[in-house]
C-alpha cells in the first residue's frame, strides 16, 4: 500500500486512545478474538473523528450523492461528520420501527430515485449493512456503494458485492497491522496473532430473509428445495461442508445410532455400516470397557469408511461446566468427536462454554430443538428461540435435531432420530416414523437409526435399506 502520512496519524492515534484494543476477546458470536475495535469511542474525540470522516470522504471517490446514511450506532456520527462537512443531507435509518406515529424506519427527506452512499466503521459480515442498505432500497433508494473505515477482512465486501453493493474500506486490517508494526505501536508477535486470527476466520456470510446469501450468485433458494451439493457454499462450517460433501459421494443421509454397550460391538458395528452411513452417533458412556483404544480404533474406521464421529452427548449445563465436560474426564470427547448435540435450555452460554474447549480443531454441534420421545417439553417458541441461538453461533452449530422443519435456512442441517421401517413406538415413550417421512414430512436432511440397524438380524443390510430409502426421499424432495 501506498504509504498514506494522514491514515497512518489517524491509526496511531486510534491506538493511542483505546479504538484499537489486543488481548483476548469474546466477540458477540462467542468467537475468540486477539483484537477489538472500538470505534463507539471516537465521539469523545472531535478532532479525531473528523480524521476518520475525512479519510472515508476521501476513498468515497468524488461521486455524486443526494444523501449519506450512516449505519447505527457507529456509522451515525461519522455521517453527521461528513454530511456538515460536504453539504451532503443525511438520512436517518431507525435501529428499531417506532410503535407510534409514523412509525417511519427513515428519518429525512427523499425522493424515489436519489442516490445514497452508506458509511460504516467497520465490516465483518456486511449484514449490518445489507441490513440498512434494504430499508432504502425498500424506499426505492438508489444504494449500491458503502465506505467502510475498516475491512477485518472476514469476507463481509465479498457478502456484499454478491448483493450488488460496492464497499470500499479506507483500511484492511493486514494493512492496519503493518502501519501499527511501523510505527512500533506493537510488536510482530501480536501482528502475527492478529493475521492469523484473520486467516481461521476469513469467511462469514449473509443470511437474508432467513436464507442464505450465495457468494456466488444472487440465487435464494429454501433448505428443503435445495440439493446436499449446493448447500456446501451456504455453509462456512468446516464440519458441516466436509459432512454435506460425504453426503453427496457416498450417497447417504443415514446417521447409525450406535446404542451397544461394549468396545467390540461398537467397533463391529461400525465396520459392518461404516460404507453406508454418513455419522456414526454414539453414546459413548453406555459402553462399559470404555478406553482410549477403543476411540483410537474408531477413529481409524471412520477413516476406512468415510464416516463422521458423532456423540450425541447431549450437554446441557452453564458454560463453565460443558468447557470442561467436552474437553476433560474420561471421555475428553472435544479430542475424537468431530460434532456434538447441546441443549438450547441453558442460553448461549452452553455454546460459548463448547467453543472454548476447542482447541484448533474443527468442531462443530447440533442443537436438540425437538425430542422424538411422547410428551416431550419442546415448544414452538423453545425450537424458535433454538433457531435463533444457532444464527448467531454459526461458527460452531451447524444444524439441529428436530421432528420438523424448522429453518429453512440451507446452511442448517436437520437430523431426524425415531425412525423405523416398521414399529411404531417403543415402551418408554420413542415415537417412530419411516424413512420417507422423516424426509418429506419433517422435514429431515440425515436420518438417525439406532434399533432399527443394530437389532436387524445383519445390521449392514438393514443400514443399506435404510440409506436407500432416505436417500431415495431425498432425491424426490429436491426434484
Ligand atoms: P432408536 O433405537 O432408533 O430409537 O434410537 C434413537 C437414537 O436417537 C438414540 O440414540 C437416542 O438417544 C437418540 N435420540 C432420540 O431418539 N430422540 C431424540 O429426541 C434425541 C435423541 Br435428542
Amino acid at each position: 500500500m501506498a504509504d498514506n502520512p494522514a491514515l497512518e496519524q489517524c491509526l496511531i492515534d486510534l491506538h493511542k486512545i483505546g479504538v484499537i484494543k489486543f488481548g483476548d476477546f469474546t466477540l458477540k458470536s462467542g468467537m475468540q478474538s486477539p483484537v477489538y475495535f472500538d470505534l463507539r469511542i471516537i465521539v469523545s474525540f472531535p478532532k479525531i473523528l473528523e480524521k476518520v470522516a475525512d479519510l472515508m470522504w476521501a476513498s468515497a471517490g468524488g461521486k455524486e450523492y443526494h444523501h449519506i446514511c450512516g449505519v447505527p450506532y457507529t456509522g451515525l456520527p461519522i455521517a453527521t461528520c461528513i454530511s456538515l462537512k460536504k453539504d451532503l443531507p443525511m438520512l436517518v435509518r431507525r435501529k428499531e420501527k417506532k410503535s407510534y406515529g409514523t412509525k417511519k424506519m427513515v428519518e429525512g427527506i427523499y425522493k424515489a430515485g436519489e442516490k445514497c452512499l452508506m458509511i460504516e466503521d467497520v465490516v465483518v459480515s456486511g449484514a449490518s449493512v445489507y441490513e440498512t442498505v434494504l430499508t432504502l432500497q425498500e424506499l426505492e433508494l438508489d444504494v449500491t456503494d458503502a465506505v467502510v473505515f475498516l475491512d477485518r477482512e472476514q469476507g463481509g465486501p465479498a457478502n456484499l458485492h454478491a448483493l450488488g453493493i460496492n464497499v470500499i474500506a479506507v483500511v484492511t486490517i493486514t494493512e492496519m497491522m503493518a502501519i501499527l508494526l511501523k510505527h512500533s505501536r506493537i510488536n510482530q508477535a501480536t501482528a502475527d496473532s492478529v493475521i492469523e486470527f484473520i486467516n481461521c476466520h476469513n469467511e462469514t456470510s449473509i443470511v437474508a430473509d432467513g436464507k442464505a446469501t450465495f457468494r456466488k450468485t444472487l440465487v435464494q433458494k429454501n433448505r428443503t428445495e435445495m440439493s446436499f451439493g449446493s448447500r456446501i457454499q451456504t455453509t462456512v462450517h468446516p464440519v458441516a461442508q466436509k459432512l454435506l460433501a460425504l453426503m453427496v459421494k457416498k450417497k447417504s443421509n443415514l446417521c447409525v445410532a450406535a446404542d451397544v454397550d461394549t468396545s467390540a460391538k461398537l467397533l463391529e458395528l461400525a465396520e459392518k455400516v461404516g460404507p453406508f452411513i454418513c455419522l456414526f452417533k454414539t453414546h459413548m458412556d453406555i459402553i462399559k470397557d470404555f478406553s482410549k483404544s477403543t476411540i483410537s480404533s474408531l477413529k481409524d474406521l471412520a477413516v476406512k469408511h468415510d464416516f463422521i464421529l458423532f456423540e450425541d452427548r447431549q450437554f446441557g449445563d452453564i458454560g463453565n461446566t460443558v468447557a470442561s465436560q467436552y474437553g476433560g474426564g474420561l471421555y475428553d470427547v472435544v479430542d475424537w468427536a468431530d460434532i456434538v448435540t447441546v441443549h438450547g435450555l441453558p442460553g448461549d452460554g452452553v455454546i460459548k462454554g463448547l467453543v472454548s474447549a476447542v482447541n484448533g480443531q474443527a468442531r462443530g454441534c447440533m442443537i436438540v430443538a425437538q425430542m422424538s420421545s411422547e410428551g416431550s417439553l419442546t415448544s414452538e417458541s423453545y425450537s424458535k428461540a433454538c433457531v435463533e441461538m444457532a444464527e448467531d453461533h454459526t461458527y460452531f452449530v451447524m444444524g439441529f435435531i428436530s421432528q420438523g422443519n424448522i429453518s429453512q435456512d440451507p446452511r442448517f442441517l436437520h437430523l431426524t432420530p425415531g425412525v423405523q421401517i416398521e414399529g411404531a413406538a417403543d415402551k418408554l415413550g420413542q415415537q417412530y416414523c419411516s424413512p420417507r417421512s422423516a424426509v418429506l414430512d419433517k422435514g429431515a436432511d440425515i436420518i438417525i437409526v439406532g434399533r432399527g440397524i443394530i437389532q436387524a438380524e445383519d445390521p449392514a443390510l438393514a443400514a443399506q435399506a435404510y440409506q436407500e430409502k432416505a436417500y431415495a426421499a431425498y432425491v424426490t424432495r429436491i426434484e
